[in-house]
């Protein structure tokens, strides 16, 4: 999966793909280099991100679904909000990406009347202040316990089991440790048969790893993490660099196969 912000403030790629002409160049981009999905964001989630109005987030995104309207991979939408959802749905994307797990009110609904499918990604607090909530007593149980009640609102509603995949939500609000234990986990939250994404693109545990401190140089980084997350079970990649992923995605899959996953 590659990520398109349509953002001025993302933290690592903020402002660049801006303009529609921007993000669609990129799009294409991501599409010659051999993406598999593409995820459009208009709101930042990074920590102390502040938030936009669905207005707004749709000013920015539907110039973009327009131009991307039968384009080669499917769309995802990286939102939380109902009222985009649908009108998201409307122009043409497959995946509703959201980083609150369905919880804002009419959010289900959507996803569920839209007959599309959706990432549930476990998060607390809102982005602006979620890192004073990174306490846990175990934060596998309550990330697992978290995320399987997010299925069963959603499969309650008629979303069909099919259709869901998970996300434990890497970096939001996590430290170093929990970020860790819950990497370490992938194979117990892949067991419940859900597909798991995860998205460690460029972020902070990353840079605390290597040391890099511009988000961009932490592509190299991000890429052995994620390889270890699909040998534990992931089977979707969040990144900014797509070309260096597809390429590890295939020796990963060509290295494995045969093998069960
Ligand atoms: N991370 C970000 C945004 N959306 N969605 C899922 N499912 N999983 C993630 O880990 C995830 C996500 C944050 O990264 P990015 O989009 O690059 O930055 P920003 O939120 O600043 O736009």
């Amino acid at each position: 999966m590659g990520i398109l912000n349509v953002t001025p403030d993302s933290f690592s790629d903020g402002g660049r793909f801006f303009s529609p002409a921007s993000a669609l160049a990129q799009a294409q981009e991501m599409i010659a280099e051999g993406v598999d999905m593409i995820d459009l964001g208009a709101e930042s989630t990074r920590p102390g991100a502040s938030p936009v109005s669905a207005q707004q987030e749709l000013d920015r995104l539907a110039p973009v679904l327009e131009g991307l309207r039968g384009c080669p991979v499917p769309l995802s939408l990286d939102s939380s909000k109902p009222e985009v959802m649908r009108e998201a749905i409307r122009l043409g994307i497959s995946l509703v990406n959201d980083v609150r797990g369905l919880r804002l009110p009419g959010a289900i609904e959507a996803v569920a009347e839209g007959d599309v499918a959706v990432c549930l990604m476990h998060m607390r607090g809102e982005p602006g202040d979620m890192q004073q909530a990174a306490h846990y007593d175990d934060v596998v149980a309550e990330v697992e316990a978290f995320l399987l009640g997010r299925v069963e609102a959603c499969r309650t509603a008629g979303i069909p089991a099919g259709a869901i995949c998970l996300d434990p939500g890497f970096g939001f609000a996590k430290d170093f440790g929990h970020n860790r234990q819950l990497f370490n986990a992938l194979p117990r939250l892949a067991a419940h048969g859900y597909p798991l994404l995860v998205g460690m693109s460029r972020k902070r545990m990353i840079g605390q790893l290597t040391g890099a401190v511009a988000p961009e140089q932490r592509d190299a980084g991000s890429l052995a993490a994620h390889v270890m997350a699909l040998d534990r079970g992931a089977r979707i990649v969040r990144v900014h660099a797509v070309r260096p992923a597809v390429d590890a995605v295939r020796v990963w899959r060509g290295l494995t196969e045969g093998e069960e996953h």
